[in-house]
């Protein structure tokens, strides 16, 4: 664990101390963080020939994994994510179709041009402020190779800032969000972290990245929040009032007049007695299949999105978590690709 301290570069100080020229530290610091985008870049480049030369695609899903924890308030464990969401997707137990029937092994359908090396660029001593534009930086770089488009596994919530930000810019314009969570992360700044993963949607807001943000599966929402929600016009839809509420969630239209539709996953969206393996447990939540009935039946153009806060470590033996991460993530790639 000592790598994923939150203090990035465990010996800097030492540097400090020793005299060490910054622009030493500075130049090494670029150094792996072109690396690290040449290797995205790359994959992404080789992923869009491949796919070209298998006769194309209107719209392919490509998983992006940014293993980054160190935002969590309470846990860090979701770093460890995104290595365990793809063996679920890919184990032996299940089959590779969606449940409305698209093939998974296509590459045509989804395709994966790896992580983002959040650990590596953090042991740099690289801070928060250039790690989230390294990360807006890759999503970028996924999307540059058209038909592409990104399928984010986390990590905690702090990623969806520069996931949604990359995705706005990059499209020249704002999108509809549709946040699926426990909890609205929408303080302006949690215990003085303002890229805490209880504040991206805050950040998120502020950056004029969203006309619509949609909140469904609150259930562990402070008077910050509910106030945060009224400040930024959004549309919050708390669990104590889903039974009314069920039949618009279940038929929503998204993204028309903007360029698409943002969906953002938080496992714990999910009552934990179906997702037990996330870092706040929160009972009252939604059923597998309601979630499934929100997105499935979403009409939009749904150009990215993000399945965050699976923390393995909270996981069953049997990893029942991973699998439900890892069916969100193929039931988003039948919604993304086509
Ligand atoms: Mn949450």
């Amino acid at each position: 664990m000592a790598a994923y301290a939150k203090g990035g570069l465990r010996y800097l100080h030492k540097l400090n101390a020793a005299n060490i020229p910054a622009e030493l530290i500075q130049k090494g610091q670029n150094r792996v963080i072109d690396a690290s985008l040449t290797l995205i870049r790359e994959r992404a480049k080789l992923k869009g020939e491949l796919l070209r030369a298998l006769g194309g695609a209107n719209a392919v899903a490509s998983l992006l994994g940014v293993p980054l924890g160190h935002n969590s308030s309470f846990l860090q464990g979701p770093a460890f994510a995104p290595p365990r969401i793809r063996e679920a997707i890919w184990c032996g137990s299940t089959n590779s179709t969606t449940e409305e029937g698209k093939q998974l092994e296509d590459p045509r359908i989804l395709t994966d041009v790896g992580d983002v090396p959040v650990q590596e660029i953090r042991d740099c001593g690289v801070d928060d402020d250039r790690l989230m534009t390294v990360i807006s930086d890759s999503v970028k770089l996924v999307m540059e190779e058209d038909p592409l488009r990104p399928l984010v596994l986390g990590g905690d919530h702090s990623i969806s800032y520069p996931v949604v930000r990359a995705v706005t810019e990059k499209l020249g314009g704002p999108v509809d969000v549709l946040h699926l969570d426990a909890h609205p992360d929408i303080y302006d700044a949690f215990e003085g972290n303002k890229y805490s993963h209880a504040s991206s949607f805050a950040r998120i807001m502020e950056g004029g990245h969203v006309r619509r943000l949609l909140q469904v599966g609150l259930r562990s929402i402070t008077s910050e929040g509910r106030e945060q929600g009224k400040r930024f016009g959004v549309e919050q839809y708390e669990m104590r009032t889903f039974s009314r509420d069920r039949e618009l969630l279940e038929n929503l239209k998204l993204g028309e007049g903007v360029k698409g539709v943002y969906i953002s996953v938080d496992v714990d969206c999910l009552d934990p007695a179906f997702a037990p393996g996330v870092s706040h447990l929160e009972p009252g939540g939604l059923s597998f299949r309601d979630v499934m009935n929100i997105l499935q039946n979403l009409k939009g153009n749904v150009v990215a999105a993000d399945v965050v806060e699976f923390n393995p470590q909270r996981d069953t033996v049997d990893g029942m978590t991973a699998m439900v991460a890892a069916k969100l993530v193929r039931e988003l790639t039948a919604k993304i690709s086509g």
